[in-house]
């Protein structure tokens, strides 16, 4: 192999399809850690090691070694499971995890605080009760996104059977998961990975189905995009993109947050072929040596658009027609209850920041426990973190309504903190220079204040928060996104335009709350003022020069 070729490549070429040495790093009781290499192949079981920030400098004065547990993810495609799923869900959290479940920008959930000795106990329960982790997190395709619209209900439930079959297709096929997890038997010889190849993607890929006019799945984030296109209720195929992603690294103008490029419109019965020979491409031609540089996005710059469609074309052996004219109206979820079907509703609730857990005054958890044991619909995760509680009958509404309201599961937002989201970030998050999740209701409550003040009760202004630039929120297409850049400060951007059509642009760098509180006083005393009628606060950013308009910023994003 390549001497210059990352070391993740090697270890990943020498696993034997994801084995490694993970079952004898799992049996060492000397350390709740993994083994180094063991625990880069673990992201592709659905699992990372994490060790307690907050009791990282204590434990290294009593000479202890960090206080190590695992995050787990799951897949689930679309972020659908039963009520009986989320009981199973449930328990596990306050059996095996550290009591919250942990809802995500991808329509998933993941545990924290997992124990290594209750990895494998989790793993086979979740398993017993249909939820797996395979590719949960790894260089692979990961948790396929899919818009959970509940209105239109027959279309979303054709375009959800379409999200499944990709995320089926492109799951890797090793036994190793079955294997070392479930105790499955080992069966000697004849395996292999006839879309990955030994050493998988050379970074990870993601996969969003959108269904316009919500473009609540930021389609174009995403490595690989399918935008249905419908008449009258019926599908009739998609528009393929290709290209998107949001990590940067602070001060390397060699990487950039991009959207993606639409290659063209196919039938929806061509959507696996695409979506292989798009993984294809990216296996072949993918960075390799350099983690930093090795998303699609950077091959999709490198090929050119048009030598990457024509590419997908001759391995997929599908010829793209026009893209179909979309519209979109917005990034976010709506809340409270939605007429579903004759006799059918859906209760969205707003989940703060994701996370399920029973705090003072706020039961969410066990609120939702209880649902879970009447309701007879699904449950289904946003990509905003939200939770959709849904397809209850008329006769049911007023007894699931009673159950949410009394446990804090109904409280009345502002529009601003509804369209609001933050990334995990510390104490557990490895990469997290700033606080996130644990500081952003606080700081919420004085965005509305600021906001109120203005005369803008009403203000429903994407506000996105990351600890770091690898853009979990998915920041860099909020109208205001706040990038963690170190301890309690941020990059202040603006300009997205509300529908993740736009990236924003870097507006102030390196601000601490009080600063960014500051600029934004400054700011709504200009919008309140100068906005048009209906103009959005990002689009108001662009209009008066406050940021230039980005639509991909390859070329100067850190400028
Ligand atoms: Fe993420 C890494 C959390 C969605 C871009 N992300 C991580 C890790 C695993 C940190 C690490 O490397 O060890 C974080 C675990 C924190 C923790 O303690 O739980 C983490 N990412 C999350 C979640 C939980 C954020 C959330 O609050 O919901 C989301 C889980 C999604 C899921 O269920 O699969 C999450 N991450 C995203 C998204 C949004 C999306 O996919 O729509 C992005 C931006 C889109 C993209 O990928 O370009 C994102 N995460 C990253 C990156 C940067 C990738 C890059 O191209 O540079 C990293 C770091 C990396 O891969 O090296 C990362
Ligand atoms: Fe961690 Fe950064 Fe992702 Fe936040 S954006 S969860 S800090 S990797």
């Amino acid at each position: 192999m390549d001497a210059k070729v990352h070391e993740n490549e090697i270890i990943k070429g020498s696993s034997n399809y994801l084995r490694g040495t993970l079952r004898q790093s799992m049996d060492d009781e000397l350390t709740g850690a993994l083994d180094p290499a063991d625990a880069q192949l673990s992201k592709f079981h659905g699992f990372y090691e994490q060790d307690d920030r907050d009791l990282r400098q204590q434990r290294q004065e009593r000479l202890l070694e960090p206080y190590y547990s695992f995050m787990l993810r799951a897949r689930l495609p679309g972020g659908v499971c039963t009520p009986r799923q989320w009981q199973v869900i449930d328990s596990v959290a306050q059996r095996l995890g550290n009591g919250s479940i942990r809802l995500t920008t991808r329509q998933t959930f993941q545990y924290h605080g997992i124990l290594k000795r209750n990895l494998k106990p989790l793993i086979r329960e979740i398993n017993r009760a249909m939820i797996d982790s395979i590719g949960g997190c790894g260089d692979v395709n990961r948790n396929v996104l899919c818009n959970p619209n509940p209105v239109q209900s027959k279309l979303h439930t054709e375009v959800y059977g379409w999200a499944r079959s990709i995320s089926e297709a492109l799951l890797p096929k090793t036994r190793a998961y079955h294997e070392i997890w479930l105790d499955g038997e080992r069966i000697e010889g004849g395996e292999s990975e006839p879309l990955y190849g030994e050493t998988y993607l050379p970074r990870k890929f993601k996969t969003a189905v959108a269904i316009p006019p919500d473009n609540d799945v930021d389609v174009y984030t995403n490595d690989l995009g399918f935008v249905a296109i419908a008449e009258m209720d019926q599908l009739l195929g998609f528009n393929v993109l290709a290209g998107g992603g949001m990590g940067t690294t602070h001060g390397d103008t060699s990487t950039y947050p991009r959207l993606a490029d639409e290659l063209g419109f196919i039938a929806p019965h061509q959507a696996i072929a695409v979506a292989e020979a798009v993984v294809a491409i990216q296996r072949d031609q993918g960075n390799r040596c350099s983690r930093r540089h090795a998303r699609l996005k950077y091959t999709i710059e490198r090929m050119g658009a048009d030598n990457f469609r024509r590419e997908v074309e001759r391995r997929s052996n599908v010829s793209f027609e026009t893209p179909r004219q979309v519209s979109f109206k917005g990034q976010g979820d709506r809340y409270g209850w939605v007429r579903g079907g004759d006799d059918e509703w859906h209760l969205n609730l707003y989940i703060e920041n994701g996370r399920v857990a029973d705090r003072p005054g706020a039961p969410l958890m066990t609120g939702l426990r209880k649902i879970a044991a009447q309701h007879r619909g699904d449950f289904r995760i946003t990509p905003s973190q939200n939770l959709i509680i849904a397809g209850v009958p008329e006769a049911q509404k007023e007894e699931i309504e009673a159950l949410a309201a009394s446990h804090g599961l109904l409280r009345r937002q502002s529009s601003i903190r509804l369209n609001s989201i933050a990334c995990v970030a510390l104490p557990t998050c490895p990469q997290a220079m700033a606080e996130a999740e644990r500081c952003f209701p606080e700081f919420m409550t004085k965005i509305e204040q600021l906001a109120a003040a203005h005369g803008l009760d009403h203000l429903n202004t994407v506000v996105r928060m990351t600890g770091c630039p690898n853009g979990c929120a998915r920041p860099f297409v909020a109208e205001v996104g706040l990038v963690g850049k170190g301890p309690g400060s941020y990059n202040l951007m603006l300009g997205g335009d509300g529908r993740g059509l736009r990236l924003n642009r870097l507006y102030r760098e390196n601000l601490k709350q009080a600063e960014i509180l500051d600029e934004l006083d400054g700011l709504f005393t200009r919008y309140a003022a100068q906005r048009l009628e209906r103009e959005g606060f990002g689009d108001f950013t662009v209009r008066t020069g406050l940021v230039p308009a980005v639509l991909n910023p390859a070329e100067d994003f850190h400028g």
